[in-house]
């Protein structure tokens, strides 16, 4: 920690040691095979790469779960989604998932006295069980720690297709107010199923419900016309709102949870970055993202924060091509391999649905490098508890700072993934997933589920891709692993 130091009489007098800013880049469905640092040579991210070549790179960093919303309650709360049922991918209009009173990243960094602010996807729920989008949107962010929010309301994908500045949605005015529903259609109002003329992008499964900006979502709405985002700007958006909040707050400690949406569908990039990547739309999202990414760190060296900044680069969950539109994802992929050497994906039990890039950097504090130490985003409460002094009173996050900051090969023992009942476990290098029934593969996406009636016991090491089940070859081993998962989850 660097320490601010003032001049008296030619002395330097040390004062109150400066906590470093914190920064999360949070990127939305980008795999471990996404990012050139990681290994990929078809799709560039020299941004990324900045982080990962400047800071530590993590060889075996984890989401909690291979979905978006659990990975990030568990992210904020420091806790395993599956102790909150409803930590499961919600509906744009679900209510806030957090409960009021406990603590969070934010609020403990609050209690170290950062300011804390969110820019980006939000997808943790809003408000009580009933919300009238035209009035105060609370309770959400600004009640779990957050001083300062501007978020898209759910997903890209998800109405209402509007940001949320605080307590207000932003742009919408009194005469045309905003409705939102689940279940039915508003009178009068086209969808993507029965209007496919209205659409510059069209579905390949779900997606077919309220349109806008030429693209069908999930989820119906009608008014707030002047309110409803341009797909197309939302990168520069929260680049904008982002790089704002650092400049407004730089003369004080602050956190940021900067959540990008890309590569999440609909993958609709500025014009700009159309074509950039050669691989469709979603290589050219992340582009996009990278370039953002890139815009972010320069600001950080403009205003001198890069030193007193810890910037962490991570994702939500593991990568899918289809994910619900005909956007080109399958058909121009050609040999880019988005999650790397791993098996499955997004939603899947196997590693490639939470095993993510994961990078920590703190220019001139962390001695670059590599580390495989095995980290995850649950963690980042008690360890930023133990660098800034504060106390943890998270269920399940641990310090383990040291690892963050490259100073320990050392991480976490074990780690339990996925959310409600559905679980991998990993320990050191050993992957345990037991018995599910269900489906092999999600027809839709192409992923496997890692599914199986029998237990499942994979050496990561060894075996990335998870070929070579050794459940009856190592039976001692899949009886200690059994018995330490069923610990860990009590
Ligand atoms: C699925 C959606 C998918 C995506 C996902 C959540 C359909 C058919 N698929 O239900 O497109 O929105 O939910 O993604 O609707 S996440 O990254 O936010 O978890
Ligand atoms: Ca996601």
């Amino acid at each position: 920690m660097s320490c601010k130091s003032e001049k008296k009489d030619n002395i330097a007098v040390s004062k109150e040691p400066v906590p470093p800013n914190i920064v999360i880049i949070y990127a939305d469905d980008l795999g471990f095979g996404d990012v050139s640092s990681y290994g990929s040579t078809t799709l560039l991210t020299p941004n990324m790469d900045r982080i990962a070549k400047e800071g530590i790179q993590f060889t075996n960093g984890y989401a909690t779960s291979p979905t978006c919303t659990p990975s990030r309650f568990s992210l904020l709360a420091g806790t395993y989604p599956f102790r909150q049922t409803k930590a499961q991918v919600l509906p744009g209009n679900a209510p806030l998932l957090f409960d009021l009173g406990k603590q969070t990243l934010p609020s403990m960094l609050k209690g170290a006295g950062y300011t804390t602010g969110v820019v980006g996807k939000w997808h943790l729920g809003l408000g009580g069980e009933e919300l009238d989008w035209n009035g105060e949107i609370k309770p959400g962010p600004l009640e779990i720690g957050f001083d300062y929010a501007y978020i898209m309301a759910s997903t890209n994908d998800r109405v209402p297709s509007v940001y949320v500045e605080n307590h207000k949605v932003v742009g919408l005015t009194a005469d045309d107010p905003l409705e939102v529903s689940y279940n039915k259609n508003f009178d009068g109002e086209p969808t993507g199923k029965d209007n496919p003329e209205l659409l510059k992008m069209h579905p390949s499964h779900g997606h077919d419900m309220s349109v806008h900006n030429g693209i069908s979502r999930i989820g119906f709405m009608k008014g707030g016309k002047s309110a409803l985002f341009i797909d197309e700007d939302m990168n520069d958006d929260f680049l904008r709102e982002s790089i704002k909040y650092v400049t407004e707050n730089k003369d004080n400690p602050f956190f940021l949870f900067y959540s990008l949406h890309q590569p999440h569908v609909p993958r609709v990039p500025h014009p700009r970055f159309v074509g950039a990547s050669g691989l469709g739309p979603r290589g050219d999202v992340i582009v996009e993202a990278d370039w953002s990414v890139g815009q972010f760190l320069d600001k950080l060296d403009e205003l001198g924060l890069a030193e007193n900044t810890i910037v962490i680069f991570t994702s939500d969950n593991g990568p899918v091509l289809d994910d619900g539109y005909h956007d080109d994802a399958v058909e121009k992929n050609g040999n880019h391999t988005p999650a790397g050497s791993l098996r499955g994906g997004k939603y899947s039990l196997f590693d490639a649905g939470t095993h993510v890039p994961f990078m920590v950097r703190w220019k001139g504090t962390i001695e670059p490098g590599v580390s495989d130490a095995l980290v995850s985003q649950m963690d980042f409460t008690a360890s930023f508890a133990a660098l800034t002094g504060q106390e943890n009173t998270t269920p399940d996050s641990q310090d383990i700072l040291d690892a963050f900051l490259g100073k320990s090969d050392r991480g976490r023992e074990s780690i339990i993934l996925g959310q409600n009942n559905i679980f991998t476990f990993r320990q050191g290098d050993w992957v345990l997933i037991p018995p599910h029934k269900g489906a092999k593969l999600i027809k839709q996406v192409n992923i496997e589920t890692g599914r199986d009636l029998e237990y499942q016991l994979y050496n990561i090491k060894d075996d990335p891709g998870q070929r070579n089940n050794l459940a009856t070859s190592h039976p001692e081993k899949l009886e200690a692993m059994k018995s330490d998962f069923e610990k860990e989850r009590t």
